[in-house]
């Protein structure tokens, strides 16, 4: 049985380790929040699955392969013979500065529809996992983001929300009118400080929103600090956790890594400082460590940077 379903799109992300307007050689990944999460979750041992639509070529079978070596199921995945495969280019602008340019407008993983998760929505799942990204990148990958959230609620599944606003996808008043509706069937909701409010009124601050979610149902609140930890918030209070001190070398996939973390936790019926704490440890893995996902721990791996408690 699946522990964690997801859905959404994946890319191919091609990186530079320089300015892309000199060229230069670029190197192949797998990217997506949610494909990042999943990776993550499966890493530590636990079921995790992912539905979306891949290209019917060379780049679909390379998103398909890397998914199925990091023990993802990929059941429920639908090749589309119409459509390309999502790219991102990852532009290493300066040591410190990354910058992202996306072709993904009438790619395959954009083609996502309701019937595409409804198959694997009514095969259950303990949690389902949806990003804000998915609902920005069309109309159908939208009403099928709100379709399974709407059907996971009502079938018991708890549902998990990261906000992960992509400013080149939608604004913010957009993300707004989707996201604030799409909490309210979430059990758990995941967002920066930043994002606090595209949940929520506009301005409205982190003790409002916090207080506006768990009012609407939401159970667990948590608020990425980067570099500062995280906070997480439940009707019985809030802890403060703060990130285990490394020297970041890549921050992309750091908050999916916090994400997984969090969740196998969940699934590991641990209280919420242990969730916290295996939440930033993985985050810690993933910017230690260059590519979205490719440094998550396996769960054996849990106490290398923590010295023992994430495990
Ligand atoms: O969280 C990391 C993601 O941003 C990256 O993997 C690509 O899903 C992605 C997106 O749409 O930005």
């Amino acid at each position: 049985d699946v522990e964690v379903l997801t859905l959404g799109e994946a890319l191919v992300s091609l990186r530079s380790s320089g300015p892309l307007a000199l060229g230069g050689p670029l190197t192949m990944h797998l990217a997506g929040a949610e494909t990042n999460v999943a990776i993550g979750l499966a890493r530590l041992g636990h079921r995790a699955a992912w539905v979306g639509r891949v290209s019917d070529d060379e780049l679909g079978e390379f998103v398909l392969r890397q998914l199925r070596a990091e023990g993802v199921g990929t059941d429920g995945v639908r090749r589309d013979p119409d459509r390309p495969a999502g790219l991102m280019f990852l532009e290493r602008r300066t040591a410190d500065l990354s910058r992202v340019q996306y072709q993904r407008t009438g790619s395959a993983g954009s083609a996502l529809t309701c019937d595409d998760v409804a198959g694997p929505l009514a095969a259950g799942a303990r949690v389902l996992h949806l990003s804000g990204i998915t609902p920005a990148v069309s109309d159908s990958a939208r009403e099928a983001t709100v379709f399974a959230a709407r059907q996971a609620a009502a079938a018991g599944i708890t549902v998990s929300l990261d906000v992960n606003y992509r400013a080149r996808l939608w604004s913010r008043d957009a993300a707004r009118a989707v996201l604030t509706p799409l909490a309210g069937y979430a059990s758990i909701v995941i967002a920066s400080v930043d994002e606090l409010d595209l949940v929520a009124e506009p301005g409205t601050d982190e003790a409002g929103v916090v207080a506006e979610l768990l009012g609407r149902g939401v159970q667990t609140v948590l608020v990425k600090l980067g570099a500062d930890g995280a906070r997480g918030y439940t009707r019985d209070g809030a802890q403060h956790l703060a990130a285990v001190p490394v020297t970041a070398v890549d921050t992309v996939g750091a908050g999916d890594a916090f994400t997984a973390g969090y969740l196998s936790g969940h699934l590991d019926g641990l209280d919420l400082r242990d969730r916290l704490r295996r939440a930033v440890a993985l985050g810690a893995f993933a910017v230690t460590a260059h590519g979205d996902w490719e440094g998550l721990p396996r769960r054996d791996e849990l106490s290398l940077l923590t010295g023992n408690a994430a495990g």
